[in-house]
């Protein structure tokens, strides 16, 4: 039998989201073409970008500064749209191919074989260039099947920016079209940075997005890493025609908010991010960016380990599922330790589970439990065989 831990929170059922009322037997069904945890449904409509003491909606309302500061408030701005779309809207409509890796269910969780939670906020940049948009930015909440550690969370919050230039802004600058997009959107987002940061030490990185060419990311110096806080480019043609912009050139860039407020406010870990202690809530307060998160409790972690022989059908995105739906956010990474081939063919993996929480000890009892059936759970959904 399952221990019912005060600190889970209770599933609501019904969830509005932009004045859409969404219910959860729509959203969360056992049916193949859905793979919607409950974990991921109670996170609907929290909006964490809409809490103007949340580190999230504080970084959200400081971009907005810098682009009403230096776009005399060009960009108009959307932050309720409704993060479940069609699978039009987030893949075809940015010209993602039949066969990316992005559509699979391994990747992006389907609500039915048509319709998802958006894995990024590029997915309504097409309705609103038709629309006749040419300067915008769209916040919200994305969904990601993905691994565990604590710069990856699969609910997380994208602003994506989109300007469209016309032939006159470029054409006395001397350069072709891309060219001058490309270099306004790098001065754009540099500047953005210092805005954000002052000095802080950033790297751009040439990358590839099926929706921008060329296209690029940026790292930013972090805990000892490079991490990876944005994609961007300039517009593929396609998008534009299709929008009706035949003569226009545009830049478009995807920010991962929760990575750049980990590097303003020094935040450790994404899991804080969902944190309702108040030690973490109260540290935040609305338009204030110079605030460093003080850490309230290390408390030690607890590590195991389990291998198995894997399947052709597993996937570490659906071991971290697995996990994650039974430690919440009790777990902080899921690490891939060991891999081998035996001659038979058979391939067998060790994984490192970390259990820690942010808020207290976790005791032996509980941590056990946790892994006996993650354990179980691996073998019968899984069908893998423990070792
Ligand atoms: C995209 O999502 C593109 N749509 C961005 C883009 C927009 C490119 C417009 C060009 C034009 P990517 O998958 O790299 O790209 O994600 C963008 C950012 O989201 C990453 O740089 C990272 O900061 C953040 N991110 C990605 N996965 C996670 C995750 N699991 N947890 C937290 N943040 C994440
Ligand atoms: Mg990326």
């Amino acid at each position: 039998d399952k221990p019912r831990h005060k600190w889970r929170q209770p599933v609501v059922s019904l969830v509005e989201i932009g004045g859409v009322k969404i219910d959860k037997n729509d959203v969360v069904r056992d049916d193949p073409t859905n793979n919607v945890p409950d974990t991921i449904f109670s996170k609907l409509g929290m909006q964490l970008h809409r809490r103007d003491k949340h580190p999230i909606g504080i970084l959200k309302n400081a971009i907005y500064s810098y682009f009403d500061n230096n776009y005399q408030n060009k960009f108009d701005k959307f932050d309720d749209l409704c993060p479940i779309v069609s699978v039009k809207q987030n893949f075809d409509d940015v010209l993602v191919p039949a066969d990316h890796v992005s559509r699979s269910y391994n990747d992006t969780y389907y609500i039915d074989s048509q319709t998802i939670l958006r894995c990024h906020t590029s997915a309504h940049q097409a309705e609103l260039l038709r629309k006749g948009h040419t300067h915008f930015l769209v916040t919200g909440d994305v969904y990601r099947r993905d691994s565990i550690d604590a710069t990856h969370y699969p609910v997380f919050h994208q602003m994506e920016g989109v300007r469209v230039f016309e032939p006159n802004d470029w054409e006395g600058s001397g350069m072709d079209s891309t060219s001058y997009a490309a270099a306004d959107l790098k001065k754009c987002l540099e500047g953005l940075a210092c805005h954000l940061f002052g000095a802080v030490e950033m790297r751009w990185v040439d990358t590839y997005f099926p929706f921008t060419n060329p296209s690029f990311e940026l790292e930013i110096y972090f805990q000892e890493k490079w991490l990876e806080v944005l994609g961007c480019g300039v517009t593929e043609q396609e998008i534009l025609k299709r929008s009706g912009k035949v003569n226009n050139v545009a830049w478009a860039f995807g920010l991962g908010l929760e990575r750049l407020a980990m590097v303003l406010f020094e935040i450790p870990d994404i899991r804080l991010f969902w944190s309702a202690d108040e030690r973490f809530t109260s540290q935040f307060s609305s338009g204030q960016l110079g605030v460093k998160f003080k850490s309230f409790s290390k408390y030690p972690p607890c590590y195991k380990d389990m291998s198995f022989w894997i399947n052709d059908s597993f996937t570490e995105n659906n071991l971290c599922e697995v996990v994650r739906g039974i430690a919440g956010d009790l777990v902080e990474e899921v690490q891939l330790i060991d891999n081998f081939t035996n001659k038979k063919g058979m391939t067998s993996h060790c994984y490192r589970i970390a259990y820690r929480s942010m808020e207290r000890s976790l005791t032996d009892d509980e941590i056990n439990d946790f892994q006996w059936r993650v354990r179980e759970q691996v073998e019968t959904k899984l069908k893998v065989v423990l070792r």
